[in-house]
């Protein structure tokens, strides 16, 4: 199912009065001038143009496993029309694209997505106006890795997760990817179970036999997790650990954070802000939780974090525009679909108030220690609604001004389910 561009002009025509009046109203109050530009917009572009740029050039990769209904172990509730395919997979990140134009690229997971055919697969994507960003290797289902894949004790199954990630790269070059990521659910249930040092060798080992294959303009990016699904110990557990790798492996490769994968009251922003200043951060895994890797809309229930985030994204901007930038979220009540437009939208909104943050103001309070000067910086820029700022920069890309209620509008579930069925189970966890 695509949604064509006369289909969306006719919604936008709809909201755009209202729209209009609100966009207008918010950017007469706002001090653009100081946003930097994006680095292809027009030099001459100043205020509020420069920061709508940006904003039309910020872009988040939509994980091929996400398009389905999420799960847990008590159950899985499926979702109708559920993709069947990769290609169908490929139109769906394709329709988000069509609404938000921020959801420009596909993150695949092999052996979950294999492109059989990647020059097909390609001009599909490409038909869409979507590139594929990291590729991801799965070395924690098949049945060999229940003791682990890359810090195996046994040398051939260590060697068989090898092969496996030079395959994904393989994978990756056929569709244009530039990037290759790792996360490994290595580790141990049981204090005993693992010796830790060897662990850590074998893994880095590994790592360095898999780093050899990465292409020169590539990365390869070392995500971390605390625990699950071992409950003891992880081999790459958080961001120190997956430094000390990174760091002895060489210049391509990169640490990823992934926002669920923090233990209780861990100062993301902090580890964010180091990871910068080091050049050592390569991706990021958007999602939100209460409790732990609990997979949630982006923004759904901590949105002060993820703005505080972007705050440090946005004073790194010498490496953010080399960062990926993907949604890692499961969807078990509601449409997928809906879902992940949401979450984009969580992500620009951050984004765009970050960008407002008087940073000279908030300069000047830290250097005379005034906190309450500091925090109300902040909070100005946190607190003032700019959807009408993301949703113009949306309508200047010639996307839909309100993404939700075409998607709704047009029943495209209802259409999905007519195409493909009901019965049918999209690949992914
Ligand atoms: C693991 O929890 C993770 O965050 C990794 O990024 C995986 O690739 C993904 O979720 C899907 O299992
Ligand atoms: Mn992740």
């Amino acid at each position: 199912m695509r949604i064509i561009p006369p289909t969306i002009a006719d919604y936008n025509e709809r909201a755009l009065a209202a729209h209009t009046r609100r966009f207008e109203f918010l950017a007469a109050g706002l001090d653009a001038a100081s946003v930097p530009l994006a680095a292809d917009s027009d030099p001459g572009a100043a205020g509020l143009d420069a920061l709508l740029d940006r904003l039309m050039a910020f872009q988040v990769a939509i994980p091929s496993w996400a398009l389905g209904a999420g799960g847990t172990r008590f159950g899985r509730f499926g979702q109708t029309g559920e993709p069947r395919n990769l290609e169908e997979k490929i139109e769906d990140v394709g329709l988000l694209h069509t609404l938000n134009r921020s959801s420009g690229a596909i993150s695949l997971h092999i052996p979950w997505d294999i492109p059989d055919d990647a020059a097909r697969i390609r001009t599909l994507a490409d038909s869409f106006g979507l590139v594929f960003d990291a590729m991801n290797s799965n070395t924690f289902q098949d049945p060999q890795y229940k003791y682990g894949s890359l810090q195996h004790v046994d040398k051939s199954v260590r060697k068989k997760a090898i092969e496996h990630n030079k395959e994904v790269i393989r994978y990756g070059q056929a569709l244009g990817s530039k990037c290759l990521s790792v996360w490994l659910a290595d580790g141990s249930n049981f204090p005993g179970q693992l010796n830790f040092r060897e662990a850590f060798q074998n893994t880095l080992e590994s790592l360095r036999d898999i780093y050899t294959n990465i292409p020169e303009d590539w990365k390869l990016l070392l995500e971390y997790k605390p625990f699950e699904p071992n409950f003891y110990s992880t081999t790459v557990a958080d961001w120190g650990q997956s430094l000390l790798y990174i760091s002895k492996l060489g210049p391509k490769a990169f640490t990823l954070v992934d926002l669920g994968h923090h233990l209780h009251g861990t100062n993301i922003e902090q580890i964010v802000a180091l990871l910068l200043m080091e050049g050592r951060l390569g991706g990021f895994h958007f999602n939100d939780s209460k409790y732990s890797d609990d997979d949630l809309t982006v923004g759904s229930i901590k949105p002060y974090q993820l703005f505080l985030i972007f705050c440090e994204l946005v004073q790194g901007t010498d490496h953010t525009p080399d960062i990926s930038l993907m949604i890692d979220a499961s969807h078990n009540v509601k449409d997928p679909l809906e879902d992940l437009l949401q979450s984009v939208e969580a992500i620009m909104i951050a984004y765009t108030q970050a960008l407002l943050v008087d940073w000279n103001r908030l300069r000047l309070a830290r250097e005379s220690n005034d906190v309450v000067a500091a925090q109300e910086t902040l909070q100005d820029a946190f607190r003032r609604d700019v959807r009408p700022l993301v949703a113009e920069a949306r309508y200047r890309a010639g996307g839909a001004l309100d993404p939700l209620a075409v998607y709704r509008g047009e029943s495209v579930r209802k259409g999905l389910t007519t195409e493909r069925g009901s019965g049918g189970r999209a690949t992914g966890l």
